[in-house]
């Protein structure tokens, strides 16, 4: 049985999911102009998050926010803030690659409690309550049951060129890959995270992330039995801006891997 909060949370993710899908479908016809492409893509996120803002705070007025599009706006309930992704992935969107979701979570006194990933572009749902496991379209999800690096995979980000930040991120692959499995770079952190916790990926590691990619997955991988920390193991994940997580049998070897560079 959800919760109520949950069935909101679910409502405004398929509400914003159905006109994204739309929109998906659009950005296809308009590959040929770069520009139009990106400027319909950041009309599209604008708008699924005035979507599920309307949701959202219309049934919780008084929690506050916290939107990638929108920014922050306080509550009257200081406990409580919304966290909101609207469209996470959006390089692979603005690129008609089908790997992007819509993520929301709902932070209590510093933790999530409730979060929702909605892939709507493969209708994959994903869900989980504090205590009430992680869910993927009504299955129950677990981490991976890999205990050997060797036979592992990690998903990670990968800094865009000019960023300055690519030659460190280089040496984590120099460092990782050689160990693992492989190393996939999806492109959207929410989805990282979910996959983690559906077992599809072993682990996953990415610096320089924003809370709202990362706030509902962290909820997601610790209810399917993951670890979530961050990398420099220390502190709240959500706000780090760092993150590292894995199944229970691979995590100390792993972010011990990521670890040896700070
Ligand atoms: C993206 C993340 C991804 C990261 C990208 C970008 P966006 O979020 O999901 O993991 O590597 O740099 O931050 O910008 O698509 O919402």
């Amino acid at each position: 049985m959800q919760s109520a909060n949950m069935n909101v949370m679910i409502k405004a993710a398929r509400k914003a999911g159905r006109g994204l899908v739309k929109d998906f479908r659009e950005v296809e016809n308009l590959q040929v102009s770069v520009k139009g492409a990106g400027d319909f893509v950041s009309r599209a996120d604008r708008e699924a998050e005035r979507i599920i803002k309307e949701e959202l705070r219309g049934a919780r007025p008084t929690y506050g926010w916290l939107g990638e599009e929108t920014g922050t706006e306080a509550g009257e309930d200081p406990t409580r803030r919304w966290i909101v992704d609207p469209l996470d992935g959006t390089t692979n969107f603005l690129h008609g690659l089908p790997h992007w979701a819509v993520s929301i979570a709902l932070e209590h006194k510093g933790e999530i409690v409730a979060a929702v990933i909605f892939d709507a572009a493969k209708d994959e749902l994903y869900s989980a309550e504090k205590g009430g496991g992680a869910w993927m379209n009504g299955t129950r999800l677990r981490v991976s049951g890999r205990r050997r690096m060797i036979d592992s995979i990690f998903a990670t980000g990968i800094p865009f060129g000019g960023s300055g930040k690519l030659p460190a991120a280089l040496q984590d692959f120099a460092r990782i890959a050689p160990v693992t499995a492989g190393i996939r770079r999806f492109g959207s952190a929410a989805l990282d995270l979910a996959y983690v916790a559906a077992g599809r990926v072993d682990g996953y590691w990415e610096r320089d992330i924003n809370a709202w990619d990362v706030a509902a997955g962290i909820l997601l991988v610790k209810e399917a039995g993951g670890f979530v920390e961050t990398i420099r193991g220390d502190g709240p994940v959500v706000d780090a801006g760092n993150i590292v997580c894995a199944n229970a049998a691979l995590f100390p070897e792993f972010a011990g891997l990521v670890r040896e560079r700070p």
